[in-house]
């Protein structure tokens, strides 16, 4: 229970940045994690998602987003957590949304806090349907018809959602609801920063969706950035 108060302080200022993308701030003491996720060897080649229905909305096949590394050998999409963090996470001031857009989810992993209202977007005025993967949160299986442009949903349990559209076969994304306001999704280039991380040990933890999860303890330094490299390879 060490500095907890200073702990759950620092973490408020990290959630209005992650939640809310405000001006940065910075906690007094506070350090960040910064770093690149990594894949280990040589990548595969992206493989073709096969677009077969409602072209004339849908457009043509594209390349699948279930593993995208970059030219520096970044991974995209990957979410770092600061393992032991503990929440609430407050509510952001901007409603996450998950749009689906020439049917294709967008984006392609979204982090929420646990107990926040997310929409869920159809811009394309066609019909799609929702269809969640959860155990620890209800599923849901919704259509969701042209007229209907956003269906509002709420997951109370923190949890890594597969989301699909069974209308469309290729349409994936992924939810993943945090029980804390300290992760931060990899960019195009596979970087990734934490901010307002109190100092001291933490594990630092990596999921992604095909190449599963890594985790590294990270010492953070009072008022600097704390460089760390994941590294993940196909199992
Ligand atoms: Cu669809």
């Amino acid at each position: 229970m060490r500095h907890w108060t200073s702990v759950l302080c620092a973490l408020g200022l990290a959630a209005a940045l992650v939640w809310a993308g405000s001006t940065p701030v910075t906690a007094q003491g506070a350090g960040s994690i910064v770093g690149e996720v990594k894949f280990s060897g040589t990548p595969p080649a992206a493989k073709t998602l096969k677009v077969d229905k409602d072209p004339e909305v849908c457009g043509s096949d594209r390349p699948s987003e279930e593993l995208v590394v970059g030219a520096n050998k970044g991974i995209k999409n990957a979410v770092v957590s600061l393992g032991g963090a503990k929440g609430p996470a407050p509510t952001p001031a901007q409603k996450p949304a998950l749009d689906q857009k020439k049917c294709h989810f967008t984006p392609h992993v979204l982090v929420v806090p646990a107990g926040a209202e997310v929409d869920i977007l159809n811009s394309d005025g066609i019909l799609h349907n929702l269809h969640t993967f959860s155990t620890a949160n209800p599923s849901i299986n919704k259509a969701q018809p042209k007229f209907k442009k956003v269906l509002t949903e709420k997951f109370d349990k923190p949890e890594i959602i597969k989301v699909q559209c069974d209308v469309h076969g290729w349409m994936s994304a992924w939810i993943v609801v945090g029980e804390h306001a300290a992760y931060s999704v990899s960019d195009d280039g596979g970087a990734f920063k934490l901010d307002n991380v109190p100092p001291g040990k933490h594990k630092v933890e990596v999921w992604h969706e095909t190449l599963g999860k890594v985790s590294q303890e990270v010492e953070v330094k009072a008022g600097a950035p704390t460089k760390v490299t994941f590294e993940l390879s196909k199992k």
